[in-house]
C-alpha cells in the first residue's frame, strides 16, 4: 500500500493505493460541493482555541493586540472589495490642505471597522470548495464604502513644514520612501530609454514634477456608491486648493477576482499575527489547523498560509524572530507618531494582454514540437509562468489541468510548498477542504518552474538566496490590487481601448526596500534569485538593461524532465505611474499631520 505522506488519506481510500492523476473531487461528481460547514463552525476559525497546550501541540504564542481604531483598514485586514477608486493629489496651499485632511480623517475606515465586515463576508461565503457557489456574493444589505489616505515623503514634509513636527520626515529610515518611486525607477528595472512608455518621464503621474503628495484609496461593494464618494472627495479636495494629478477606478473582473491575463489574483497573502480587542473571535487572521493534531499548527492561518508577526507590515509591533513562534524586535523605523502606520507602494501597471496571449500561443506551438512537450497548450505555458492555473489552482497540486473548485478552495489552494512533500492538514472541527492530490517536493522546479511568478516572489518553506523560511517572512507584502480598464475580448487582436487596461497594484509593508523592491528587482528582475538560475519572472519581471539586453528568458520542464527555454524581448507589464506613500495612524493624521 502506498503510504507516501504526499497523498491524502481519501485518495488512498478511493484509488486503492495508487495516487490518482485526477483530483478526487472530479471523481465524486460535479454536483457535490463538499460538506458545507455551518456558520458557527466557520466563525470558530477566528476563535482562540481553548486548551492550546493539548498533548504534543506545543504552546500558542502570545500575540500582540493591534490598535483597531488607529490602523487604516486597507493595511489590515485589507479592503478586498470589488470596486477600488484612486485619487492622487498635490497639496497646493499647506494650511488649506491640512484643513481638508482634518475633514477627511474622521471618515477613514479603520482596521476594526473593516474586520467586522470581512468576517461577515467570510462567514457568508465559507472557506472550502463550497465557495464556488458563493463567489462574489455578500451578506444581504451589505454596501460598504471605505476610504483610506496615504502621504508621500514630499507630501509629509510639506504638510509638516513650519509646525512642531517639521523635520520629522527625516526620521523615516528607509531611503526608498525618502527618495520616492520615480527616483528608484532604474533600480527597479523600469526602462531607462526616455522615449519608452515605462520611463518615469512618460508616466501618467508620479514621474518627475508630477509626484503626488496624497493618495486616496476608496473601496466599495457597489460601484455606483464608490464612484459617488470619489466625486465628493475630489470636489472637496479641489475646493481646498488641492490639484488632482490622477484618478482611476478598478474593478474585479468576474466574481472570481481575475486580472486581465486571466488569472485569479489575491489568493496568497501572509497571515498577519495579532489580536483585536472586542472582536468576537480574537485573531486578526483566522486559524484553521487543529493544534491538537499537528504540532506546528501555530505556524499557519489558512492551510499553507504562514503567520507573520505584524511588525513586518505595521510600524510599532514585533517583527519575525529567529523562532517563528517567538516575537522578534519591535519595528519602528520612523518618528514615534509613525506607530500604527505602514508604507504603501502604488503602481499603475499597464498590461499588454494581446502580446501576452500571443507569446503563450507561440511558445505552446514551438514547445509542442519538442520531445517531452507534445500537446502543451497556451494555458499550460501560462500556468508554468504563474505557478497557478487561471482558476488559482496551484500547478504544484494539479500539474496537468485546471480545476475551478480547487482554485476557490481557500482550505486547499495555498497548501503546498517547494522543498518537501506536503501532508494533509488536519482542520479544526467543522471545516472541510476538497480532496486533491497533495503537492510533491519540487526543489528543482520541474512542476512549478523557479521562474514562475509565485515562486519568484515567495520561496515559501524552501531556502533562497537570503536564507531559510524566516527570510521569506521578512519579504512578504500585503497586496491590495484590482484591475483597471475593460477586458480584452477573446479575439487575439487589440480591442478598442487597447493600452488602457492593467493592474492598480498596491501593497503595504514596513520596508519598501526589503519587501516590495526586493521582490520586484532582487527576485523577479533577476535570472538567478531567489534560488537557482531558473530565469526571469517572464510575465511581470523586468530586465533594466537597455536595448537588446532587456531580453528575458526562463526554463520550463516537460515530461521526463525535458527542459526548454522561453525567450522574449517584450514587456507584458509596463509601469505607467505610481508612488511611495506612508499610511499614517488615525491619530497621527489628526494630531500631527493635519494640525
Ligand atoms: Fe503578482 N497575475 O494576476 O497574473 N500575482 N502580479 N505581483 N504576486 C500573484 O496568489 C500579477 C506583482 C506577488 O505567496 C498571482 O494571488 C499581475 C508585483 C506576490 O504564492 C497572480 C501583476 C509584485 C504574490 C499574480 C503582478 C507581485 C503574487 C497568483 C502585474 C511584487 C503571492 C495568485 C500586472 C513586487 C505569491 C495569488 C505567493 C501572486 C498576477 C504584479 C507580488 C495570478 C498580473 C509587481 C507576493
Amino acid at each position: 500500500m502506498n503510504e507516501r505522506p504526499g497523498v491524502s488519506r481519501r485518495q488512498l481510500l478511493i484509488s486503492g493505493g495508487l495516487a490518482a492523476a485526477v483530483p478526487l473531487r472530479a471523481m465524486e461528481g460535479a454536483g457535490d460541493p463538499g460538506a458545507r460547514p455551518d456558520q458557527a463552525a466557520r466563525e470558530m476559525a477566528y476563535t482562540v482555541p481553548a486548551g492550546t497546550a493539548a498533548a504534543g501541540a506545543g504552546q500558542a504564542p502570545e500575540e500582540p493586540y493591534l490598535d483597531g481604531d488607529e490602523i487604516q483598514g486597507n493595511v489590515v485586514p485589507g479592503f478586498m472589495k470589488p470596486y477600488m477608486g484612486v485619487v492622487a493629489l498635490s497639496s497646493g496651499d499647506v494650511a488649506r490642505a491640512k484643513g481638508w485632511l482634518a475633514g477627511v480623517a474622521p471618515r477613514i475606515t479603520t482596521l476594526a471597522q473593516a474586520m467586522q465586515s470581512r468576517a461577515q463576508v467570510r462567514a457568508h461565503r465559507g472557506l472550502g470548495p463550497e465557495r464556488l457557489h458563493q463567489l462574489g456574493s455578500v451578506p444581504p444589505g451589505m454596501s460598504d464604502v471605505w476610504l483610506n489616505v496615504a502621504l508621500s515623503s514630499g507630501g509629509l514634509s510639506r504638510l509638516l513644514s513650519g509646525g512642531e513636527h517639521a523635520g520629522d520626515g527625516g526620521w523615516f529610515t528607509h531611503q526608498g520612501f525618502q527618495r520616492g518611486r520615480a527616483a528608484r525607477a532604474s533600480l527597479l528595472g523600469d526602462p531607462v530609454d526616455p522615449s519608452a512608455e515605462g520611463n518615469p518621464a512618460n508616466w501618467v503621474f508620479g514621474g518627475p514634477g508630477r509626484e503626488a503628495d496624497v493618495l486616496v484609496i476608496l473601496a466599495a461593494d457597489c460601484e455606483k456608491a464608490g464612484a459617488r464618494t470619489l466625486d465628493e472627495v475630489r470636489a472637496e479636495a479641489a475646493a481646498s486648493g488641492l490639484t488632482v494629478l490622477y484618478e482611476e477606478s478598478g474593478h474585479k473582473l468576474g466574481a472570481n477576482g481575475n486580472e486581465h491575463f486571466g488569472f485569479q489574483d489575491g489568493i496568497s497573502q501572509p497571515g498577519v499575527r495579532g489580536r483585536l480587542a472586542g472582536f468576537p473571535g480574537g485573531y486578526i487572521t483566522p486559524r484553521t489547523i487543529d493544534p491538537s493534531s499537528r504540532p506546528d499548527a501555530w505556524l499557519y492561518g489558512l492551510p499553507g498560509q504562514y503567520l507573520v508577526w505584524p511588525g513586518e507590515f505595521v510600524f510599532g509591533y514585533p517583527r519575525s524572530g529567529a523562532d517563528p513562534l517567538i516575537p522578534g524586535q519591535v519595528n519602528l523605523p520612523g518618528p514615534a507618531w509613525s506607530r500604527n502606520g505602514s508604507y504603501l507602494v502604488f503602481r499603475r501597471l499597464r498590461q499588454d494582454v494581446a502580446g501576452f496571449r500571443a507569446f503563450l500561443a507561440e511558445s505552446a506551438q514551438a514547445l509542442s514540437a519538442r520531445p517531452g512537450f507534445a500537446g502543451v497548450t497556451p494555458e499550460w505555458v501560462g500556468a508554468r509562468l504563474v505557478g497557478r492555473w487561471p482558476s488559482g489552482a496551484p500547478v504544484a497540486r494539479l500539474p496537468d489541468a485546471d480545476d475551478a473548485a480547487l482554485g476557490v478552495d481557500r482550505l486547499a489552494n495555498n497548501a503546498f510548498g517547494f522543498a518537501a512533500d506536503a501532508v494533509e492538514d488536519p482542520l479544526v472541527a467543522g471545516l472541510k477542504a476538497g480532496y486533491w492530490p497533495e503537492a510533491k517536493a519540487d526543489p528543482v522546479g520541474l512542476t512549478c518552474p523557479q521562474a514562475a511568478h509565485i515562486r519568484k516572489v515567495n520561496a515559501r518553506e524552501a531556502a533562497g538566496d537570503l536564507g531559510g523560511r524566516r527570510a521569506s517572512f521578512s519579504r512578504r507584502i500585503l497586496r491590495r490590487s484590482l484591475p483597471f480598464g475593460s477586458p480584452l475580448g477573446e479575439a487575439s487582436g487589440p480591442g478598442p481601448d487597447d493600452g488602457n487596461r492593467g493592474l492598480l497594484f498596491a501593497c503595504y509593508q514596513a520596508s519598501i526596500e526589503d519587501q516590495f523592491e526586493l521582490l520586484a528587482n532582487g527576485w523577479m528582475g533577476s535570472s538567478m534569485r531567489p534560488r537557482s538560475p531558473g530565469g526571469f519572472a517572464m510575465m511581470i519581471g523586468q530586465n533594466g538593461m537597455p536595448g537588446e539586453d532587456r531580453m528575458r528568458s526562463c526554463t520550463v520542464f516537460g515530461r521526463g524532465a525535458a527542459a526548454a527555454t522561453l525567450v522574449t524581448m517584450k514587456d507584458f507589464v509596463v509601469p505607467t505611474g505610481g508612488g511611495y506613500f506612508f499610511s499614517p495612524s488615525i491619530s497621527a493624521l489628526k494630531e500631527v499631520i493635519a494640525v
